[in-house]
């Protein structure tokens, strides 16, 4: 185990032997903190968190748990440990060594897979830096600042290989992931999800468990990349990620048991009438941030995946432990597309699998969605209630791939624009439904072990510490 320096920046990667990369990242770093500053949590910057910090690169005992202000947080450099002789996995170079210097033929290549996967990291930061104003308790404010500077260390992570491996591009790359902007038409970030708007916690909760959870599954492939030090970076910002994806999953399955509870108390069976969150807006927000991050994985016919896999960049996830044809050259993947000339119309087709990968990845991402949306289920039939969530279709609003041109029902029927009109706030949130449960969160829950009435609290602390912990110290 390397481990971490308790320098400027901390690292595990000896950056202090390289003075020339110091130097540059050390440049980067208060241009990384003027951004925090702006563009990161509004207000408690100065509030006492009490937050893990990574001190080792071993998965047992790597973080450490303490009170610190958010700008003093150690945003640093680690990858995981090398895995002596690692051969390369998949694809046409199964089995070549990896690369622990960037291929030149495949330069561009790696470097828009970096940037693609940096630039989510501070969208994402972005996209929540208003939710302290409204959050349910100090538990959750502390989890959203939790998720908020790792997906900042996310963003270290990638800037590290753009500044070491990929000179004066790289350089100017780490520039513009500080210089775009989550929803900014002149400046978007890259990815679609990560433009949309997270202005209230239910959202939030939602984007942890659907978006958070396409963060695993493209780290997961990365992480079988053959430029090593993409798959150590990726390695180990998968051990950050399991939590966020525990705070999503928790905090969607605290808001259905409370809202189980409501629906029950009500004469009507209404949760709206308690100050709840009633089940059907809950399935809206679902099918809303589900699709959102299904479009995440790109299209479903892709050259573009093809040819990451036949170069070894990017595996499917789990790949040594999944599958037996690592080079998949020879297998189909069927699949119902839209007819051309007939779009409401699907035919089957067989698509040759390696222009199927992110169809493949999307498989993996979609059951893994569906064993917490089961979760989430049981608390209902605890509760005697027949309502059960579903994912909806993969058709269903959809931007991205084969389906985008089309309107679909969440159960995958094809429609036409004036049926998905007549529907659509059946199945998205209305601006009524956003209004009402921004509503709820009008004012900030901050009194210790206090929790907002939408939401039912944990069933334990975080770090051994009780669930009415002042996980966030009130200003001093
Ligand atoms: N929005 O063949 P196609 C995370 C583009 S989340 C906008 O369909 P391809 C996190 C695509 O770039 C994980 N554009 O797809 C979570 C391409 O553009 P160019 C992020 C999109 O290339 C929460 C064109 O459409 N990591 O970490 O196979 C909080 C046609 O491409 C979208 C990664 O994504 C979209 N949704 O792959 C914090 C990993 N989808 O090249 C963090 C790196 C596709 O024609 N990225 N396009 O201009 C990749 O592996 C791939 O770029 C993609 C798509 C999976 C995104
Ligand atoms: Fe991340
Ligand atoms: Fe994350």
């Amino acid at each position: 185990m390397t481990a971490i320096s308790n320098e400027k920046i901390p690292n595990n990667v000896n950056l202090s032997e390289d003075k020339k990369l110091q130097r540059a990242l050390e440049q980067w770093q208060p241009n990384f903190l003027e951004w925090w500053q702006s563009m990161g949590p509004e207000g408690f910057q100065q509030r006492d968190v009490y937050l893990r910090t990574a001190i080792s690169s071993n998965v047992d005992g790597w973080a450490h748990y303490d009170y610190v202000k958010m700008p003093d947080y150690r945003w640093g450099i680690f990858l995981a440990d090398q895995v002596p002789d690692r051969k390369i996995g998949f694809g046409d170079v199964m089995g070549e060594p990896v690369w622990q210097d960037v291929p030149g033929e495949h330069r561009n290549t790696l470097r828009r897979l970096i940037v693609t996967q940096g630039d989510t990291e501070p969208a994402s930061v972005e996209q929540q830096r208003m939710l302290g104003h409204s959050c349910p308790s100090l538990y959750d404010l502390r989890n959203l600042f939790q998720v908020n500077v790792e997906e900042g260390r996310h963003l270290w992570a990638m800037v590290y290989l753009l500044h070491r491996f990929f000179g004066r591009d790289g350089r100017e790359e780490a520039e513009g992931l500080l210089e775009r902007r989550s929803g900014n038409p002149d400046k978007p970030r890259i990815l679609g999800a990560f433009n949309e708007p997270i202005d209230d916690w239910l959202s939030f909760f939602m984007f942890t468990m659907f978006t958070d959870r396409d963060g695993k599954y493209q780290l997961l492939a990365l992480a079988e990349s053959g430029f090593d030090p993409l798959a150590r970076s990726t390695r180990f910002m998968l051990t950050e990620e399991a939590h966020h994806m525990f705070v999503g999953e928790t905090g969607v399955g605290r808001v259905v048991q409370r809202s189980a509870e409501l629906t029950k108390q009500d004469s009507n069976g209404d949760a709206r009438k308690l100050g709840g969150v009633d089940l059907p807006t809950l399935q809206k927000y679902l099918n809303l941030w589900y699709s959102l991050s299904l479009d995440l994985f790109g299209s479903e016919i892709s050259t573009n995946a093809a040819s990451f896999f036949a170069a070894g960049l990017k595996g499917r996830a789990n790949e040594d432990k999944r599958y037996t044809d690592h080079k998949a050259i020879e297998g189909v993947y069927p699949m119902e597309v839209p007819k051309t000339g007939a779009p409401m119309t699907l035919e089957k087709q067989e698509v040759a699998l390696r222009n199927a990968m992110n169809e493949v990845l999307r498989d993996g991402y979609v059951e893994d969605c569906q064993r917490g949306v089961d979760r989430w289920n049981k608390t209902l039939e605890a509760a005697g209630l027949s309502f059960r969530f579903v994912l909806p279709s993969r058709r269903f609003h959809r931007a991205q791939g084969i389906f985008a041109n089309g309107r679909y029902a969440p159960d995958g029927t094809p429609l036409t624009q004036e049926q998905w009109d007549a529907k659509r706030d059946e199945w998205l949130p209305s601006a009524a439904d956003k209004a009402y449960v921004k509503s709820l969160q009008a004012k900030p829950i901050t009194a210790q072990g206090e929790m907002a009435n939408w939401i039912a609290p944990p069933a334990k602390g975080v770090d051994s510490k009780p669930v009415d912990f002042q996980y966030v110290r009130a200003e001093a």
